[in-house]
């Protein structure tokens, strides 16, 4: 009996589909049930306790709604940051949930994963979600908000100088096999200046204007948390005004540190390009802007370093274009995700597109950047309800040009979009 099922499966695995009715089929079941990693969020191991966001008064003051909550009500930014959590997320329910429909991506996605708990998600919903999640046990509900968001494991953002986090790492926070760490490296790269100190401060030999002492002492710094860590890469967010080659501070650092580390540990470095930083100051972490950045950086680092990988997002919709150009040329450039304000629909579903059409299956599609739990439930149901129908097409004008796709084929392509590329570039599962 098994055998003769398992043959059968094995039959019509290999049957060529041509129908696009059945495609569509298929790469939604293939969609369905591949447990994917995100590779890039702001959640945190339970071990790094407080620093991990959840539940619905967060969900609601995510600084993606703050910054829509200013457009909808009348109040000044810094009167808002005088009121409690909890009287923030009422002001944003109230002006974006009640007095107005929730139509944006970001406002969307909170009655989406209330729908998800089964929650309800009309105008007086606020006080059961939020008696629903105050039941919760945190360990048992991260494993169900993962399983309802089909992700195997997600990869965290972590600072070795963020004063509430690096005491955690320096005291051997556990490690958690869904929940990978990443070096991140902002305020090394970018804000040397204002931290040097803090890296003097673990017990490092630099000075602020991190000169030829320096350099040795940084990568000792470097090596140090990567073999604390373990992270599955460095990373760090640049300016649109990010050039290279470029003799400042930052530059030198990435070029004669940060590369060099990433080489010794054969640890690839994700860039994420295009973020001009508090445009808005009084919005804080909402007050973020996009810039056009000059990509011929990102051709340089990868002619110039072939030995070192780059996985590289882009923030301006403008860039997309030349990253998956630059991306046929070096196989040492990993594009990935869509990034922040490039995570809409409209914009996503572009982007993915026009990767499919020049890059097939070597790139990856989406990451969630959630900094709550819960979002990755909304984040990659959105993703897997855009993919889907863009994957199908392209199976469609396959099929239409001759050859027809077997669902091992589809499953193949959707396990290397959304993990197998994840896990050979980060050795994740190794
Ligand atoms: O999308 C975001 O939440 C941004 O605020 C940033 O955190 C960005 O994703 C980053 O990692 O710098
Ligand atoms: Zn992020």
């Amino acid at each position: 009996m098994t055998t003769d099922l398992r043959s059968h499966s094995s039959r019509s695995e290999s049957i060529r589909i041509f129908d696009p009715a059945k495609i569509a089929e298929a790469v939604r079941d293939a969609l369905a049930t591949t447990s994917f990693i995100d590779i890039h969020t702001h959640l945190f191991a339970p071990s790094l306790g407080e620093l991990g966001l959840w539940g619905i008064d967060e969900l609601l003051t995510y600084h993606y709604l703050e910054a829509e909550l200013f457009r909808s009500s009348e109040i000044a930014p810094e009167q808002y940051w005088t009121l409690s959590k909890t009287e923030q997320a009422d002001l944003i329910w109230r002006t974006l949930f009640v007095e107005n429909n929730p139509i944006s991506e970001a406002t969307r996605g909170v009655i989406a994963v209330l729908h998800a708990f089964g929650l309800p998600t009309d105008a007086s919903a606020l006080p059961e979600a939020r008696a629903f999640f105050r039941q919760q046990k945190l360990e048992s509900h991260i494993a169900s908000v993962l399983r309802m968001a089909g992700l195997e494991s997600v990869v965290m953002t972590n600072d070795p100088l963020d004063p509430a986090e690096s005491p955690l790492w320096l005291r051997g926070a556990a490690a958690h096999p869904q929940f990978h760490p990443v070096l991140r490296l902002d305020r090394v790269l970018n804000l040397w200046p204002q931290h040097w100190q803090a890296v003097e401060a673990q017990g490092y030999a630099v000075e602020a204007g991190a000169g030829a002492r320096s350099i040795p002492e940084i990568r000792r710094f470097l090596s140090d948390w990567i073999t604390r860590m373990r992270p599955v890469y460095l990373a760090c967010s640049l300016p649109d005004s990010f050039l290279y080659p470029d003799d400042s501070l930052g530059g030198r650092i990435l070029e004669q540190a940060v590369l060099p580390a990433c080489r010794e540990s054969g640890l690839p470095l994700s860039l994420m390009i295009g973020v001009r930083k508090q445009v808005n100051p009084r919005i804080r972490l909402a007050g973020d802007a996009v810039g056009r950045a000059d990509m011929r950086a990102v051709e340089y680092l990868c002619r110039d370093f072939p030995s070192n990988r780059f996985l590289i997002s882009v923030l301006s919709r403008e860039n997309q274009h030349e990253l998956c150009v630059l991306a046929r040329k070096f196989s040492n450039l990993l594009p990935f995700g869509c990034w922040w304000f490039m995570n809409n629909t409209s914009i996503v579903e572009e982007i993915t597109r026009e990767r499919i059409e020049m890059l097939g299956a070597s790139f990856i599609p989406q990451h969630s950047d959630a900094r709550v739990l819960e979002q990755v439930i909304y984040k990659w149901s959105n993703t897997r309800r855009i993919v889907g129908p863009i994957l199908t097409e392209n199976y469609r004008l396959l099929a239409e040009d001759g050859r027809g796709v077997t669902e091992q084929e589809i499953g193949r392509d959707v396990n290397r979009l959304f993990r197998g590329n994840a896990e050979n570039w980060m050795r994740i599962g190794a």
